[in-house]
């Protein structure tokens, strides 16, 4: 009996079936009631005492093993069914379009990056403002060109009414509502009423910081910008300082790096200079503070602004502004490793 069992044991083991009704029939020839396995559990009752221990033991295995073996053809089967095969599993898939970031955007970030490292947080606001937000509250003089209709875009006949000229509307916003310490980064679309060229634009980005606080100094200033500049065009960039005029900065600068494409030799894009201007900075003047409802005998603090558009200039040598606004897929295209 044993012989028959391990010779069941191995015809079992090697059945196959390619349909339900074969695996039924295999199942009704060995595991029904008159099937083979069942036949042999009927021989068990004449086994004698003393080997009914190890016949029952190899009998229940055969039976688990035709149970198992029968089972997992039925499920093999039904795995067979949900292929659908007019598929094919092992063709290269087509490749799937990556898109790009615009490369104002990369910049953006990689600026909002190096000033968060500085402990400064994003702030956003309106691009429609008013007037004192844009111009009262930063100490412009209520006859300063900039407020003319020839710089700025005013919305309908409202003069209240006018579309951001800088983001520092957002920091006069932010004073308002904020007690010092203050240290923001606001970046933002701004408009200005200029005729289109490959050098001006009706609107562009810009990125400004503010940093309000008690004793905040101008060598604060210049350490936030020697650091800025060397995380943005590398380690060995050198940066100066011009004395410059803006309303609501006392004292006022503008800051050049060392042109990052002939390494300060000169050359024609830095005009032979071994310089380029980057952007404009100052202690904020007493008088802005104190418009926004901080006390400037307490605080005082630094500003500065920049163009996104010409820090990505620098950075790609992109030779007209329009790129930006165009969507030519060959310009964008080339920014798709950048970031
Ligand atoms: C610049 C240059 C210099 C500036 C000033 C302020 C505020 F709100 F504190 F008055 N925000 N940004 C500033 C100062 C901006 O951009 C070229």
């Amino acid at each position: 009996m044993i012989d028959k069992i391990n010779s069941l044991k191995e015809t079992i083991s090697s059945l196959t079936a390619s349909s339900e009704e074969q695996v039924e029939a295999l199942r009704i020839k060995y595991l029904s009631k008159k099937g083979e396995v069942s036949q042999l559990f009927n021989d068990f009752r004449s086994v004698p005492a003393d080997q009914k221990k190890a016949m029952g033991q190899a009998l229940n295995e055969l039976k688990n093993l035709a149970t198992d073996k029968i089972n997992s053809l039925r499920e093999q089967l039904a795995v067979k069914d949900d292929i659908d095969e007019t598929i094919d599993l092992t063709r290269t898939p087509a490749v799937m379009p990556l898109g790009s970031r615009h490369p104002l955007s990369i910049v953006k970030e990689e600026i909002i990056s190096i000033f968060s490292r500085l402990g400064f947080t994003v702030a956003e606001g309106p691009e429609i403002e008013d007037d004192w937000h844009v111009f009262s509250s930063l100490n412009f003089a209520a006859d300063h060109p900039a407020r003319d209709m020839q710089d700025t875009f005013f919305i309908g006949r409202n003069p209240d009414v006018l579309l951001r000229t800088h983001t520092s509307s957002v920091q006069s916003r932010v004073m308002e509502h904020t007690q010092p310490p203050i240290r923001i980064i606001c970046p933002g679309r701004v408009y200005r009423n200029e005729a289109i060229s490959a050098r001006a634009h009706c609107f562009f980005h810009q990125v400004e910081a503010l940093y309000v606080d008690e004793n905040v100094s101008f060598a604060d200033l210049k350490q936030t910008l020697l650091y800025f500049a060397r995380e943005m065009f590398g380690p060995e960039t050198k940066i100066r300082l011009r004395p410059s005029y803006f309303p609501f900065t006392e004292p006022s600068a503008e800051m050049d790096i060392s042109c990052n494409l002939c390494g300060g030799k000169g050359c024609s894009f830095c005009k032979h200079t071994g310089w380029v201007e980057i952007l404009g900075c100052g202690m904020v003047d007493p008088n802005v503070l104190d418009s926004c409802g901080i006390d400037s005998k307490k605080y005082n603090g630094f500003a500065l602004g920049m163009g996104v558009e010409r820090i990505t200039n620098l950075k790609y040598q992109v030779k007209d502004l329009r790129m930006f606004s165009e969507n030519d897929r060959r310009f964008l295209l080339q920014f798709q490793s950048a970031h």
